[in-house]
């Protein structure tokens, strides 16, 4: 089984030593199928079985994440609309995995931490950051827009896999201190690749840090498809080799993700170590305005995607099931048009950067070359007004 004397006695094998008959360590295994509780048609999914059950959350749970999914989609739409008037730099659209969105942050509690990448803005405004605070970033200006330790919620990072090392840390210092705080940490299928998802892994799984990892798996890594990228029988199975669960989910069914993402987010809380999960989704937008898609992908292979969208997806079930009332829907429709209004209004509204922006807030003691050229600027700008326009 293993050679290593103190296997056993590793808190994370704790169900060999229980008696499992997982001798060679099935029990972390995911389920043979990805983890499904509603189907693509809205109908509820029967008859698969799941190496352990999967409750599907209550009417009320699913009615909020259908208004919270609502609200992912309108702030999708209307970022697609702001970035092709110009109004932001670079706009990473989570058009088609607002499910994993919403999934994240309806799994957290306040006191948790959530580590997001550059595509993940639904799940950041999910945390409760103001929407013009989550957009100043990537309307291009130099500072990141919020502060993350009041909404525990790292930066969004755009070098792959960089913060799932920061997310471990974090982890392990909740834990130090005895705090029962989980660390939500989101990659993308690409950066399973990256040396730093390995060292996260590893060093997560060694110290039993309470860390969930969400992969959305969408597909691509800009143009490379997954089949490029690994070769794994699926991307949850990589938890077998740390020594952590994986589980593999349905990443267009909220139901779902709630279900698993909730059970990880709960057995970490509870000291039960950490956990991988993969969701399979789709990016249905390119990876960026910067990126045609078409280049590498075929319209045929995006419309297979297009019905089994996670909003229409939970909204045929809610209103089959006669939870989803006209009434709630205008209300969810208004609250998300008025997020979308903040946004429209934030992103028109003239700004004038200044340029001594640069110098501030970067250190909390600058240094001594920092303040020499912020004082230079400064006695330019000053003699470039005087002679009635910029430099
Ligand atoms: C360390 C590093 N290498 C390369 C890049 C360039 N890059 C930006 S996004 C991306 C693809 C990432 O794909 P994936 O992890 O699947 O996330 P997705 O964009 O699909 O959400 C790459 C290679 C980067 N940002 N960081
Ligand atoms: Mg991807």
């Amino acid at each position: 089984m293993t050679n290593h004397p103190e296997f056993l006695n590793h808190p994370g094998n704790a169900a060999l030593k229980a008696g499992s008959n997982s001798l060679q360590g099935e029990y972390l295994l995911p389920s043979t199928d990805a983890v499904r509780l509603i189907n693509s048609d809205g109908t509820a999914h029967t008859g698969t079985k799941y190496k352990e059950t999967y409750a599907l959350p209550d009417a009320q749970r699913l009615l909020q994440g259908y208004g919270e999914l609502v609200m992912g989609r309108r702030i999708n739409e209307q970022a697609g609309a702001l970035v092709r008037q110009g109004r932001m730099a670079v706009y990473p659209s989570s058009f088609g995995q607002e499910a994993c969105q919403v999934a994240a942050t309806m799994c957290l509690r306040g006191s948790d931490w959530l580590f997001p990448t550059y595509r993940d803005t639904v799940a950041v405004l999910g945390r409760g950051v103001p929407p013009m605070e989550a957009f100043e970033a990537l309307r291009g200006d130099w500072h990141s827009g919020f502060d993350p330790l009041e909404h525990r919620t790292a930066l969004p990072a755009t070098p792959l896999a960089t913060q799932l090392l920061h997310a471990v840390g974090v982890a392990h210092a909740a834990k130090l201190r005895g705090e029962d705080t989980v660390v939500l940490a989101l990659c993308g299928d690409g950066a399973t690749s990256e040396g730093d998802f390995h060292v996260a892994l590893n060093f997560a799984a060694v110290f039993h840090v309470p860390a969930v990892f969400l992969v959305q798996n969408n597909q691509y890594a800009i143009s490379v498809p997954l089949i490029h990228q690994s070769v794994a029988p699926s991307l949850a199975h990589k938890a077998i080799g740390y020594g952590m669960p994986g589980e593999r989910v349905d990443g267009n069914d909220l139901a779902a993700l709630l279900a698993v993402l909730g059970s990880a987010v709960d057995r970490a809380r509870n000291g039960g170590g950490p956990a991988l999960i993969e969701a399979h989704t789709y990016r249905m937008e390119a990876h960026t305005n910067a990126d045609d898609a078409t280049r590498y992908r075929s319209a045929a292979e995006v419309a297979q995607w297009a019905p089994r969208d996670p909003l229409l997806r939970l909204e045929k079930y809610l209103h089959d099931a006669g939870t989803l009332g006209s009434a709630d829907a205008a209300g969810f429709a208004a609250a998300a048009e008025e997020t979308a209004k903040a946004l429209r209004d934030g992103l028109n509204a003239p700004t004038e950067p200044d340029p001594l922006d640069m110098f501030r807030f970067v250190f909390s003691e600058p240094t001594a070359q920092l303040q020499e050229q912020g004082r230079q600027l400064a006695a330019e700008l000053a003699a470039a007004s005087t002679e009635g326009g910029r430099p």
